[in-house]
Parts: C-alpha cells; structure tokens; sequence
C-alpha cells in the first residue's frame, strides 16, 4: 500500500523525470502502472512514446488431407469413412491464442460426423498454418484426424462436401469459412499380392534347387473400382528356372476393390496352380528367382508388376 501511495502522488504531480521511488524496483513500477486505471493509460504512452501499430488477426481455412480411408489410397471415395486433417492459417500480423474452430456440415452425401464441439487449436502464430487432431493434439507423433464423416454408397464421383469452419480466438474475435472435400472417382489399379507354394518335390513348401515347384500367385486389386475379366502373364528371365508355364494369359476374373485371388493356370496333383516351374540344379540357397507379371482387364487397362521366388 505504501508504495502504490508513493506512486500515485509523483503520477498526479507529474514528476515522471524527477521523481524517485526510492522502495520501487522498475518491473514493480511497470507492474503497477499496467494494473492501474485512469492515470496509467497516460503513463504508458507518454513512457513509451511510440504507441506498437495494431496487429491484425486472420483465421483462415489453408488446406485439408486424407488422413484414413477404407482402402488406404486417401481418396474421398462413396461408402468411405474418412478422416480429414484440416490446417488453419492466420494471415495477420499477430499471433492469436486459445483459437477454437467448430466444424459442421449439412451435405446430404454425409453421415456420422465428428466431432461437433469445438476442436482446439490453440495458439496460431502470424502467418504461421497450424493442424491438430480432433482432440486438439498438434505433436508429430500420434497424428490422427480433425474431423471425420462416412461418405453416402450413393454419392457420385465430383460430389462437393461442404464443410463450414466457425472459428473464435482469445479475444472473442470470429471467422467463418469453409470447404469442399471432393468425392474421388473409382478406379481399379491391379498389383501382385503374394505366392503359395503348393507342390514341391519333398513337401516341405520351400523351393529348393533341382525341385519341379507349383506357385499359386495372388493378385490384388488396390484400387476401389470393379476390375472385370482380368488377365495376367508371367514371365521370367532367370537363368535358374526352366519350364516355366503357362506362358498364356491366365484368367483372374472379376475384382472388386480391394479382393485379392489367385488364378488358375492349370491343375495337377489334385490343385489348382498358377505358374510352375523347374529350378536348376546350380541355384544356391538365397538365388532369387525374378518373375514379372503382365496386367490387363476388360477394360483394356494394364498394370504391370514383378516379384521375387526366393530359393531355399
Ligand atoms: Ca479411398
Ligand atoms: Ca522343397
């Protein structure tokens, strides 16, 4: 009390150059002048003498990515649930606190969406873009979504989703702005998936040198779109097999997204296989044993893909 005395008589006297507060350090002095009302408006204009320009503030939506999907090719596809990470960016000249953005949208395309409560971002440097996780969660690990919906079956390739962003600061200052997520198209993109041996000369599964080995390979479509009369050819230029067969086009048949199965190029043994072939008596134990694979469908696409046999 006796120092807030002190200085309130040099404020009214305006004795700011000559008088002294014997018992005041300078931050106790800042921190009473920045606390007080009336005459510390004066105080701290006339001691600084150059008043800062005011900082504008901008919240605005930067940008959006596919954080999860159904099928993982981080497109927005029908009958998808799908997790978007959105960024904000301020574009002002201020750094802002406590920003919280309420996301929502009524697109008929959409169901389940979340969340509904505000997502908090927290503070937003200027001109610095900012994303966090729905629970607000900015760090580099654990990275999840800031919003999430399940797309319609009936929604079409180019269907706009509009998502409105209500956003608030510290201040109580607000923005308002908003988004399309677009519905990607379907596309089938075929790709090699794996292979089973099913006969060999002793038994064991493992492909050794010397032995005639039957392969059923695994094809996958991992794209979204049907893929219909699907056919494939293998082909190898290993010096360490011989007899590869069949040659032909094998059929796979009709794929749906994301299916994956083996075709038939021929049965023997009482199995359906896909490729066989002889390994030569020179293979050592880690030869591997490169077999490529021609794609196509009814569609006249064609994927190519190529794995390894690896010798035992
Ligand atoms: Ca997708
Ligand atoms: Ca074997």
């Amino acid at each position: 009390m006796k120092k807030n005395i002190q200085l309130m008589l040099c404020s009214l006297l305006f004795l700011d150059a000559g008088c002294s507060y014997p018992e005041l350090t300078m931050d106790e002095i800042r921190e009473l002048t920045k606390t007080g009302t009336g005459g510390s408006d004066g105080m701290d204009s006339g001691g600084s003498g150059s008043d800062e320009p005011v900082k504008e503030i901008s919240i605005k939506f930067d940008k959006y990515t596919v954080y999860s999907d159904n099928n993982g090719d981080k497109i927005v596809n029908k009958g998808e649930t799908v997790g978007l990470r959105v960024s904000l960016k301020n574009t002002g000249t201020g750094t802002t606190n406590a920003v919280e953005a309420t996301f929502s949208s009524n697109s008929p395309s959409i169901s389940g969406f979340t969340p509904t409560t505000a997502v908090n971002y927290a503070t937003i440097a200027a001109g610095s873009t900012k994303t966090v996780n729905y629970d607000g969660y900015a760090g580099s690990l654990a990275e999840s979504y800031t919003v999430k919906f399940t797309v319609s079956n009936s929604a079409t390739a180019g269907t706009q989703i509009p998502i409105n962003i209500s956003i608030v600061d510290e201040s109580g200052n607000t923005w308002a702005d908003s988004f399309n997520a677009v519905v990607g198209s379907e596309t089938a993109e075929m790709a090699y998936d794996k292979y089973t041996v099913v006969v060999d000369y002793d038994g064991d599964k493992k492909v050794e040198k010397g032995e005639q080995v039957y392969l059923q390979v695994l094809l996958r479509n991992i794209g979204s779109g049907a893929a219909n009369a699907v056919k494939a050819s293998f082909s190898s230029g290993s010096s360490y097999i011989s007899g590869l067969s069949p040659t032909t086009q094998i059929d796979y048949g009709n794929y749906t997204g994301g299916q994956s199965k083996y075709g038939q190029g021929g049965y023997d043994f009482s199995v359906y296989y896909t490729i066989m072939f002889t390994v030569s008596n020179s293979a050592t134990a880690g030869t591997q044993i490169p077999i490529n694979i021609g794609m196509v469908d009814g569609s006249s696409n064609s994927w190519t893909g190529s794995f390894n046999v690896k010798v035992e």
